[in-house]
């Protein structure tokens, strides 16, 4: 049973609830990917989409950095190192785990799933999940461009969404202070000026 006020299944007669969001403009905004060479032929495909949707989104090619590793195992690290420098607005891990006959991809996929969330909670910096978990081959390549759509696009959009709501979220203003359409989340220029404090006692306004 849904609960009274669920918004997650609003009809189209209900209005939906006022909320911030992040828009999908990733002009001026500056993104890292970070793609496993393990099982290429499949993140080379996520790469190249999700490389597509930040160009569709308005990211400029020179605020794209690729940054490849060995296997999924490896980009937790890099992503973090990336996310610590503070150059990023948003970082996006692509990559494909498969399991196979071993208990390596087991050993592996919580690993790097924690891993990346780990990377985005502790540096503040907004990451991405495109890292397929796959039982085999055919789900890996239904997932990177036919079926069921090409992961690195979604992963590239929610990049540029948390991009442009992380700023205005962990802004100290009050929501009516901050325009959720500006890119940069800065204050509108209809934000008031902070009134001046009153001066202490024995002290004078300079
Ligand atoms: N790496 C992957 O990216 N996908 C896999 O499916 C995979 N499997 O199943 O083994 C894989 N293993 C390599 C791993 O990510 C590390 O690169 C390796 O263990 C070296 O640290």
């Amino acid at each position: 049973m849904r609960a009274k006020d669920d918004v997650s299944a609003s009809s189209p007669a209900k209005p939906r609830l006022k909320a911030i969001e992040g828009n999908l403009s990733a002009a001026g905004r500056r993104f890292a990917i970070v793609v496993s060479r393990f099982n290429e032929f499949i993140t080379e495909r996520l790469l190249r989409s999700a490389y597509d949707g930040l160009l569709r989104s308005g990211a400029e090619k020179r605020n794209i950095k690729i940054v490849r590793v060995p296997g999924a195992f490896e980009i937790p690290s890099a992503a973090r190192t990336l996310a610590n420098t503070k150059k990023y607005d948003a970082i996006i891990c692509l990559g494909c785990l498969i399991r196979g006959d071993t208990a390596h991809y087991d050993v592996i996929v919580n690993e790097v799933t924690r891993g990346i969330g780990q990377s985005a909670q502790e540096s503040g910096v907004p990451h991405a999940f495109g890292v397929l978990t796959c039982d085999n081959l055919e789900q890996a390549i239904d997932r990177a461009g036919l079926k069921m759509g090409n992961k690195g696009f979604e992963a590239a959009l929610a990049a540029v969404e948390m991009a442009n709501l992380t700023p205005i979220i962990s802004d100290k203003r009050t929501d009516s202070q901050v325009s959720a359409t500006d890119p940069k989340g800065r204050a509108s220029k209809k934000v008031p000026s902070k009134k001046a404090s009153p001066s202490a006692p024995g002290k004078r306004n300079r």
